[in-house]
């Protein structure tokens, strides 16, 4: 059973190719899933003239327009289940998420965790670049959210993340219609409330050298709010 990596892009041209050929350069095999929301910049086509070369192995799901980071997630999900793969990976397009970390959190959930966090706030996790504003701000929302949702989780809004299957096929996708942190944070709570094993490794996030972040306050919004929400959803 395969593995694959779901990247979402929107307007990746700095980074989309580089990130592609590394994650293929690794040791481990690994399928690509890239979910394009119609970037103008043409990340698409670069994948697309990838794919000439990576046939067996690279595909792309394009949407018309910009709908946010959770539901193209959640499209990413619902095709590699269709597609039979084992563990479904959850990174970044812009190197924040080293890909030399893809084989230890694999390997997490190898042995026995049902879903494996990429986490900065554990023992051995750090944040490379972010100015203390940043930082303090990331660490006191995941603080907000463990006292919401009573998860014993410390890196609640990590987009870094090994899940199997068995994870994504009891989740309700219908339910989690959040964009941005607060799909990360829901996706995380929704597993702890179905029982399964949610296991931390610890991990180095760097701060996106090229390309522009797509974070916006009405991402912020919603997950402070969307936290009380998450607890009565039918998830
Ligand atoms: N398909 C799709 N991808 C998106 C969307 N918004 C963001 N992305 C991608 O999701 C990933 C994370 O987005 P970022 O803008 O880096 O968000 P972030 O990492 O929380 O913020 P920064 O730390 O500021 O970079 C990147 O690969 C983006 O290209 C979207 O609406 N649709
Ligand atoms: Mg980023």
């Amino acid at each position: 059973m395969q593995n694959l990596v779901i990247i979402p892009t929107y307007n990746e041209k700095e980074n989309i190719e580089k990130m592609i050929r590394k994650v293929f350069s690794l040791e481990e095999f690994f399928h690509v899933l890239i979910v394009d929301d119609g970037s103008p910049d043409g990340t698409a086509s670069i994948v697309k003239r990838l794919q000439k070369e990576f046939a067996d192995r690279l595909f792309i799901e394009e949407r018309a327009g910009k709908l946010g980071l959770g539901t193209a997630y959640i499209h990413g999900f619902k095709w590699g289940l269709k597609n039979g793969y084992e563990h479904l990976i959850e990174m970044d397009a812009d190197f924040s998420h080293n890909p030399d970390d893809l084989v230890r959190l694999l390997d997490s959930c190898r042995n026995g965790a049902d879903l494996a966090i990429g986490s900065r706030y554990i023992k051995g996790g750090k944040v490379a670049n972010w100015d203390r504003k940043r930082l303090l701000l990331s660490y006191f929302a995941s603080w907000y959210v463990r006292m919401i949702l009573w998860i014993g989780i410390r890196d609640t809004t990590a987009g870094f993340k090994c899940y199997n299957r068995k994870v994504l096929e009891k989740i309700n996708f219908d339910a989690v219609t959040f964009k941005g942190y607060a799909f990360q944070i829901c996706m995380k709570y929704a597993a702890v409330k179905h029982g399964f094993k949610v296991v931390e490794v610890p991990i180095t996030f760097i701060d996106r050298e090229f390309g522009t972040s797509k974070m916006s306050s009405s991402i912020f919004k919603e997950a402070i709010f969307g936290v009380w929400k998450m607890r009565s959803l039918d998830l």
